[in-house]
Protein backbone atom coordinates (compact mmCIF):
# COMPACT_ATOMS: atom_id res chain seq x y z
CA UNK A 1 0.00 0.00 0.00
CA UNK A 2 1.39 3.32 -1.05
CA UNK A 3 1.53 5.75 2.14
CA UNK A 4 0.92 9.22 -0.14
CA UNK A 5 -1.01 11.91 1.27
CA UNK A 6 -4.63 13.85 -0.48
CA UNK A 7 -3.25 17.04 -2.44
CA UNK A 8 -4.72 20.27 -0.07
CA UNK A 9 -7.11 21.64 -2.83
CA UNK A 10 -8.96 18.37 -2.04
CA UNK A 11 -9.07 19.47 1.63
CA UNK A 12 -10.12 23.01 0.50
CA UNK A 13 -12.70 21.96 -1.48
CA UNK A 14 -14.38 20.31 1.88
CA UNK A 15 -13.05 23.22 4.30
CA UNK A 16 -10.87 20.91 5.73
CA UNK A 17 -7.91 23.24 4.94
CA UNK A 18 -7.57 25.78 7.90
CA UNK A 19 -7.68 23.00 10.91
CA UNK A 20 -4.92 20.23 11.32
CA UNK A 21 -6.95 17.12 10.13
CA UNK A 22 -5.07 14.19 10.91
CA UNK A 23 -5.01 11.72 7.60
CA UNK A 24 -4.50 8.37 7.76
CA UNK A 25 -4.72 5.68 4.91
CA UNK A 26 -6.92 2.57 5.35
CA UNK A 27 -7.30 1.45 1.80
CA UNK A 28 -7.23 -2.32 1.31
CA UNK A 29 -9.02 -3.12 -1.84
CA UNK A 30 -6.33 -3.01 -4.75
CA UNK A 31 -8.24 -0.09 -6.62
CA UNK A 32 -9.18 3.16 -4.91
CA UNK A 33 -6.91 4.92 -2.60
CA UNK A 34 -8.79 5.62 0.84
CA UNK A 35 -8.12 7.86 3.80
CA UNK A 36 -9.44 8.75 7.31
CA UNK A 37 -9.36 12.19 8.02
CA UNK A 38 -10.04 12.91 11.75
CA UNK A 39 -10.56 16.66 13.45
CA UNK A 40 -11.31 16.29 17.27
CA UNK A 41 -14.14 14.16 17.77
CA UNK A 42 -15.09 14.00 13.87
CA UNK A 43 -14.16 12.01 10.88
CA UNK A 44 -14.48 11.50 7.22
CA UNK A 45 -13.62 9.17 4.77
CA UNK A 46 -11.88 10.50 1.81
CA UNK A 47 -11.68 8.52 -1.29
CA UNK A 48 -9.55 9.11 -5.01
CA UNK A 49 -11.45 7.41 -7.58
CA UNK A 50 -9.06 4.91 -9.73
CA UNK A 51 -10.01 6.07 -13.40
CA UNK A 52 -7.93 3.76 -14.96
CA UNK A 53 -10.64 1.44 -13.97
CA UNK A 54 -13.76 3.73 -13.41
CA UNK A 55 -13.54 5.65 -16.90
CA UNK A 56 -16.22 7.81 -16.35
CA UNK A 57 -16.07 8.20 -12.55
CA UNK A 58 -19.30 10.91 -12.87
CA UNK A 59 -21.04 7.91 -14.08
CA UNK A 60 -20.73 6.62 -10.55
CA UNK A 61 -22.08 9.87 -9.04
CA UNK A 62 -25.11 9.89 -10.75
CA UNK A 63 -25.66 6.30 -10.15
CA UNK A 64 -25.41 7.11 -6.19
CA UNK A 65 -27.63 9.91 -6.77
CA UNK A 66 -30.05 8.41 -8.29
CA UNK A 67 -30.18 5.19 -5.93
CA UNK A 68 -30.04 8.02 -3.05
CA UNK A 69 -32.69 10.05 -4.03
CA UNK A 70 -35.11 6.77 -4.62
CA UNK A 71 -34.17 5.68 -0.95
CA UNK A 72 -34.97 8.82 0.40
CA UNK A 73 -38.55 8.96 -1.09
CA UNK A 74 -39.34 5.10 -0.44
CA UNK A 75 -37.10 4.07 3.02
CA UNK A 76 -36.10 6.96 4.56
CA UNK A 77 -35.06 4.95 7.63
CA UNK A 78 -32.52 3.18 5.57
CA UNK A 79 -28.66 3.69 5.84
CA UNK A 80 -27.51 4.65 2.82
CA UNK A 81 -23.75 5.96 2.54
CA UNK A 82 -24.18 8.98 0.26
CA UNK A 83 -20.91 11.23 -0.56
CA UNK A 84 -20.98 14.76 0.81
CA UNK A 85 -21.54 17.75 -1.19
CA UNK A 86 -18.41 20.26 -1.13
CA UNK A 87 -18.22 23.54 -0.88
CA UNK A 88 -19.23 24.24 -4.31
CA UNK A 89 -22.23 21.43 -3.94
CA UNK A 90 -21.02 18.70 -5.77
CA UNK A 91 -20.30 15.46 -4.29
CA UNK A 92 -17.21 14.76 -6.37
CA UNK A 93 -14.41 17.05 -6.88
CA UNK A 94 -11.89 16.97 -9.70
CA UNK A 95 -8.41 17.83 -8.78
CA UNK A 96 -6.19 18.02 -12.54
CA UNK A 97 -7.37 14.30 -13.17
CA UNK A 98 -8.33 13.07 -10.03
CA UNK A 99 -11.81 12.65 -8.65
CA UNK A 100 -12.20 12.80 -4.86
CA UNK A 101 -15.49 11.86 -2.70
CA UNK A 102 -16.00 12.66 1.32
CA UNK A 103 -18.05 10.72 3.44
CA UNK A 104 -19.35 11.01 7.28
CA UNK A 105 -17.14 8.40 9.26
CA UNK A 106 -20.01 6.69 10.83
CA UNK A 107 -19.34 6.54 14.54
CA UNK A 108 -18.80 3.30 16.62
CA UNK A 109 -18.67 1.23 13.32
CA UNK A 110 -15.98 -1.05 12.54
CA UNK A 111 -15.07 -2.99 9.13
CA UNK A 112 -13.32 -6.68 9.23
CA UNK A 113 -10.78 -8.51 6.71
CA UNK A 114 -11.42 -11.52 7.71
CA UNK A 115 -14.96 -13.54 8.31
CA UNK A 116 -13.96 -15.25 11.68
CA UNK A 117 -17.43 -16.19 12.78
CA UNK A 118 -20.77 -17.53 10.81
CA UNK A 119 -22.89 -14.76 12.70
CA UNK A 120 -20.29 -12.13 10.57
CA UNK A 121 -21.12 -14.20 7.40
CA UNK A 122 -24.91 -14.56 8.11
CA UNK A 123 -24.84 -10.34 9.16
CA UNK A 124 -23.43 -9.78 5.42
CA UNK A 125 -25.04 -11.29 3.16
CA UNK A 126 -27.90 -10.50 4.73
CA UNK A 127 -27.00 -6.81 3.88
CA UNK A 128 -25.80 -6.93 0.58
CA UNK A 129 -29.43 -9.14 -0.21
CA UNK A 130 -31.37 -6.36 1.53
CA UNK A 131 -29.84 -3.66 -0.84
CA UNK A 132 -31.13 -5.41 -3.65
CA UNK A 133 -34.27 -5.49 -2.19
CA UNK A 134 -34.48 -2.43 -0.61
CA UNK A 135 -34.52 -1.24 -4.69
CA UNK A 136 -36.77 -4.20 -5.85
CA UNK A 137 -38.81 -1.17 -7.83
CA UNK A 138 -35.72 1.00 -9.00
CA UNK A 139 -35.89 0.95 -12.66
CA UNK A 140 -32.58 -0.76 -13.34
CA UNK A 141 -32.55 0.92 -16.49
CA UNK A 142 -31.42 4.37 -14.78
CA UNK A 143 -28.25 3.23 -14.04
CA UNK A 144 -25.15 3.65 -15.93
CA UNK A 145 -22.54 0.70 -16.54
CA UNK A 146 -19.68 1.62 -14.19
CA UNK A 147 -17.37 -0.69 -15.92
CA UNK A 148 -18.63 -2.35 -19.12
CA UNK A 149 -18.77 -6.36 -18.83
CA UNK A 150 -17.45 -6.19 -15.09
CA UNK A 151 -19.11 -9.62 -14.19
CA UNK A 152 -19.65 -10.92 -17.62
CA UNK A 153 -17.80 -14.76 -17.84
CA UNK A 154 -17.85 -14.70 -21.00
CA UNK A 155 -15.91 -11.71 -21.76
CA UNK A 156 -13.15 -12.58 -18.91
CA UNK A 157 -13.02 -15.83 -20.53
CA UNK A 158 -12.10 -14.33 -23.85
CA UNK A 159 -9.71 -11.48 -22.10
CA UNK A 160 -8.33 -15.01 -20.75
CA UNK A 161 -7.92 -16.66 -24.04
CA UNK A 162 -6.66 -13.22 -26.06
CA UNK A 163 -3.96 -13.15 -23.02
CA UNK A 164 -2.65 -17.09 -24.02
CA UNK A 165 -2.33 -15.45 -27.53
CA UNK A 166 -0.39 -11.86 -26.91
CA UNK A 167 0.69 -12.18 -22.70
CA UNK A 168 4.34 -12.57 -21.85
CA UNK A 169 5.64 -15.80 -23.08
CA UNK A 170 7.70 -16.57 -20.38
CA UNK A 171 5.15 -16.47 -17.80
CA UNK A 172 2.34 -18.67 -20.16
CA UNK A 173 5.18 -21.59 -19.94
CA UNK A 174 5.63 -21.07 -16.04
CA UNK A 175 1.86 -21.01 -15.50
CA UNK A 176 1.49 -23.86 -17.87
CA UNK A 177 -0.13 -26.27 -15.84
CA UNK A 178 -2.44 -24.03 -13.72
CA UNK A 179 -3.69 -22.33 -17.39
CA UNK A 180 -4.55 -25.93 -18.05
CA UNK A 181 -6.52 -26.33 -14.92
CA UNK A 182 -8.74 -23.16 -15.80
CA UNK A 183 -9.47 -24.75 -19.29
CA UNK A 184 -10.75 -27.47 -18.04
CA UNK A 185 -13.28 -25.81 -16.14
CA UNK A 186 -14.19 -23.46 -18.69
CA UNK A 187 -18.05 -25.55 -18.38
CA UNK A 188 -18.76 -22.85 -15.64
CA UNK A 189 -18.78 -20.43 -18.40
CA UNK A 190 -21.93 -22.15 -20.06
CA UNK A 191 -24.00 -22.45 -16.39
CA UNK A 192 -23.50 -18.44 -16.80
CA UNK A 193 -24.07 -18.26 -20.60
CA UNK A 194 -27.48 -20.39 -19.38
CA UNK A 195 -28.40 -18.42 -16.81
CA UNK A 196 -28.04 -15.03 -19.08
CA UNK A 197 -30.80 -16.51 -21.15
CA UNK A 198 -33.24 -17.87 -19.01
CA UNK A 199 -35.94 -15.04 -18.13
CA UNK A 200 -36.29 -16.39 -14.54
CA UNK A 201 -32.19 -14.77 -13.69
CA UNK A 202 -33.44 -11.28 -13.15
CA UNK A 203 -31.44 -8.18 -13.60
CA UNK A 204 -31.53 -5.95 -10.34
CA UNK A 205 -29.34 -3.24 -8.73
CA UNK A 206 -26.45 -5.26 -7.57
CA UNK A 207 -23.28 -4.33 -5.48
CA UNK A 208 -20.76 -5.76 -7.59
CA UNK A 209 -18.20 -6.68 -5.10
CA UNK A 210 -19.12 -8.22 -1.79
CA UNK A 211 -16.53 -8.60 0.14
CA UNK A 212 -16.70 -8.32 4.11
CA UNK A 213 -14.77 -5.02 4.15
CA UNK A 214 -17.60 -3.58 2.20
CA UNK A 215 -19.90 -4.17 5.14
CA UNK A 216 -20.02 -1.51 8.41
CA UNK A 217 -20.38 -3.86 11.34
CA UNK A 218 -21.39 -2.12 14.99
CA UNK A 219 -18.76 -2.98 17.97
CA UNK A 220 -20.90 -6.28 18.33
CA UNK A 221 -20.83 -7.60 14.59
CA UNK A 222 -24.30 -6.67 13.85
CA UNK A 223 -24.23 -5.17 10.45
CA UNK A 224 -25.16 -1.78 10.05
CA UNK A 225 -25.41 -1.12 6.42
CA UNK A 226 -22.95 -1.70 2.75
CA UNK A 227 -20.29 0.50 1.72
CA UNK A 228 -18.24 1.26 -1.93
CA UNK A 229 -20.97 1.60 -4.27
CA UNK A 230 -18.68 2.40 -7.32
CA UNK A 231 -19.47 -0.54 -8.95
CA UNK A 232 -23.53 -0.64 -7.95
CA UNK A 233 -24.62 -1.34 -11.26
CA UNK A 234 -27.06 -3.54 -13.09
CA UNK A 235 -26.06 -7.35 -12.43
CA UNK A 236 -27.43 -10.57 -11.56
CA UNK A 237 -27.97 -12.49 -8.04
CA UNK A 238 -24.48 -14.27 -8.45
CA UNK A 239 -22.22 -11.14 -8.34
CA UNK A 240 -23.28 -10.83 -5.06
CA UNK A 241 -23.71 -13.86 -3.76
CA UNK A 242 -20.68 -15.54 -5.33
CA UNK A 243 -18.53 -12.94 -4.50
CA UNK A 244 -19.32 -13.71 -0.76
CA UNK A 245 -18.62 -17.52 -1.24
CA UNK A 246 -15.78 -16.38 -2.86
CA UNK A 247 -14.27 -14.22 -0.35
CA UNK A 248 -15.63 -15.58 3.15
CA UNK A 249 -15.52 -19.40 2.68
CA UNK A 250 -11.33 -19.72 3.54
CA UNK A 251 -10.18 -18.55 6.04
CA UNK A 252 -7.41 -17.41 4.13
CA UNK A 253 -7.54 -14.70 1.58
CA UNK A 254 -6.59 -14.49 -1.83
CA UNK A 255 -3.14 -13.69 -0.76
CA UNK A 256 -2.36 -16.36 0.78
CA UNK A 257 0.78 -18.32 -0.81
CA UNK A 258 0.48 -21.01 1.46
CA UNK A 259 -1.87 -23.30 -0.50
CA UNK A 260 -2.82 -25.94 2.09
CA UNK A 261 -4.34 -23.21 4.00
CA UNK A 262 -7.24 -22.64 1.72
CA UNK A 263 -10.46 -24.47 2.92
CA UNK A 264 -14.22 -24.30 2.34
CA UNK A 265 -16.03 -24.24 5.61
CA UNK A 266 -19.37 -25.31 5.50
CA UNK A 267 -20.74 -23.33 8.07
CA UNK A 268 -20.02 -20.30 6.92
CA UNK A 269 -21.36 -21.34 3.46
CA UNK A 270 -24.70 -22.29 5.06
CA UNK A 271 -24.62 -18.81 7.07
CA UNK A 272 -24.29 -16.55 3.94
CA UNK A 273 -26.95 -18.77 1.81
CA UNK A 274 -29.31 -17.92 5.23
CA UNK A 275 -28.65 -14.36 5.53
CA UNK A 276 -28.81 -13.58 1.68
CA UNK A 277 -32.45 -15.21 1.17
CA UNK A 278 -33.39 -13.86 4.34
CA UNK A 279 -32.66 -10.31 2.56
CA UNK A 280 -33.35 -10.98 -1.05
CA UNK A 281 -36.58 -12.30 0.97
CA UNK A 282 -39.46 -12.78 -1.89
CA UNK A 283 -37.65 -11.08 -4.58
CA UNK A 284 -35.60 -14.07 -5.05
CA UNK A 285 -36.90 -16.69 -7.69
CA UNK A 286 -37.04 -20.61 -7.77
CA UNK A 287 -34.44 -21.04 -10.33
CA UNK A 288 -32.12 -18.69 -8.64
CA UNK A 289 -32.76 -20.27 -5.28
CA UNK A 290 -31.49 -23.48 -6.67
CA UNK A 291 -28.49 -21.73 -8.33
CA UNK A 292 -27.12 -20.77 -5.15
CA UNK A 293 -24.06 -22.99 -5.35
CA UNK A 294 -23.38 -22.19 -9.30
CA UNK A 295 -23.24 -18.75 -8.02
CA UNK A 296 -19.73 -19.27 -6.22
CA UNK A 297 -18.07 -21.63 -9.02
CA UNK A 298 -19.16 -18.69 -11.55
CA UNK A 299 -17.83 -16.09 -8.85
CA UNK A 300 -14.66 -17.57 -7.70
CA UNK A 301 -13.77 -19.20 -11.61
CA UNK A 302 -14.30 -15.56 -12.90
CA UNK A 303 -11.46 -13.92 -10.48
CA UNK A 304 -8.98 -17.00 -10.79
CA UNK A 305 -9.42 -16.05 -14.77
CA UNK A 306 -8.58 -12.48 -13.87
CA UNK A 307 -5.74 -12.60 -12.15
CA UNK A 308 -4.23 -15.11 -14.67
CA UNK A 309 -5.14 -12.74 -17.33
CA UNK A 310 -3.24 -10.09 -15.43
CA UNK A 311 -0.50 -12.10 -14.49
CA UNK A 312 0.02 -12.80 -18.39
CA UNK A 313 -0.48 -9.69 -19.52
CA UNK A 314 2.67 -8.43 -17.09
CA UNK A 315 0.51 -6.86 -14.52
CA UNK A 316 -1.78 -4.30 -15.35
CA UNK A 317 -4.61 -4.00 -14.10
CA UNK A 318 -3.78 -5.07 -9.99
CA UNK A 319 -1.60 -3.61 -8.02
CA UNK A 320 1.33 -5.87 -7.21
CA UNK A 321 3.83 -6.11 -4.32
CA UNK A 322 5.88 -8.85 -5.88
CA UNK A 323 6.17 -10.30 -9.74
CA UNK A 324 4.40 -13.31 -9.51
CA UNK A 325 1.72 -11.53 -7.39
CA UNK A 326 -1.03 -12.20 -9.91
CA UNK A 327 0.06 -15.35 -10.63
CA UNK A 328 0.03 -16.67 -6.30
CA UNK A 329 -3.58 -14.98 -6.39
CA UNK A 330 -4.99 -17.14 -9.48
CA UNK A 331 -3.13 -20.19 -7.68
CA UNK A 332 -5.07 -19.32 -4.98
CA UNK A 333 -8.48 -18.62 -6.47
CA UNK A 334 -8.03 -22.07 -8.62
CA UNK A 335 -7.33 -24.10 -5.21
CA UNK A 336 -10.28 -22.30 -3.94
CA UNK A 337 -12.46 -23.71 -6.70
CA UNK A 338 -11.45 -26.76 -6.65
CA UNK A 339 -11.89 -27.51 -2.99
CA UNK A 340 -15.67 -25.48 -3.74
CA UNK A 341 -16.40 -28.12 -6.20
CA UNK A 342 -15.14 -31.39 -4.76
CA UNK A 343 -17.80 -30.21 -1.56
CA UNK A 344 -20.41 -29.80 -3.76
CA UNK A 345 -23.21 -32.59 -2.11
CA UNK A 346 -21.73 -31.38 1.68
CA UNK A 347 -22.50 -27.55 0.74
CA UNK A 348 -25.63 -28.32 -0.92
CA UNK A 349 -27.10 -31.73 0.25
C1 LIG B 1 -10.97 -5.32 -6.88
O1 LIG B 1 -10.20 -3.10 -4.95
P1 LIG B 1 -11.25 -4.06 -4.53
O2 LIG B 1 -10.72 -5.10 -3.59
O3 LIG B 1 -12.49 -3.39 -4.04
C2 LIG B 1 -11.88 -5.58 -8.06
C3 LIG B 1 -12.83 -6.71 -7.75
C4 LIG B 1 -12.02 -7.93 -7.42
C5 LIG B 1 -11.07 -7.63 -6.27
C6 LIG B 1 -10.13 -8.77 -6.01
C7 LIG B 1 -13.27 -2.56 -9.74
O4 LIG B 1 -11.76 -4.88 -5.81
O5 LIG B 1 -13.63 -6.98 -8.86
O6 LIG B 1 -12.87 -8.98 -7.09
O7 LIG B 1 -10.25 -6.48 -6.55
N1 LIG B 1 -12.62 -4.36 -8.37
C8 LIG B 1 -12.57 -3.84 -9.57
O8 LIG B 1 -9.41 -8.50 -4.86
O9 LIG B 1 -11.98 -4.38 -10.53
MG1 LIG C 1 -14.27 -2.00 -4.46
Amino acid sequence: MTNIAPPISVLEAYGLHEKPVDIITISNGLINHTWKLSLGDRAWILQRINTAVFKTPQFIQQNIERLGAFIQSVHPQYLFTMPLPAKGGTTMVQIKEEFYRLFSYIPDSKTITVVETARQAEAAAFQFGNFTRQFADFDCSNLYITIKGFHDLSFRYEQFQQSLQHGLADRIVQAGAWITQLQSLSSIEQTYKNMLSDTDYKIRVTHHDTKISNILFDLTDNGLCVIDLDTVMPGYFFSDLGDMFRTYLSPVNEEEQDLSLIQVRSDIYKAIVNGYAKGMGDILTEKERHSFFDAGAIMIYMQALRFMTDFLNGDLYYQIQYPAHNFERAKNQITLLQDYLQKKDELQP
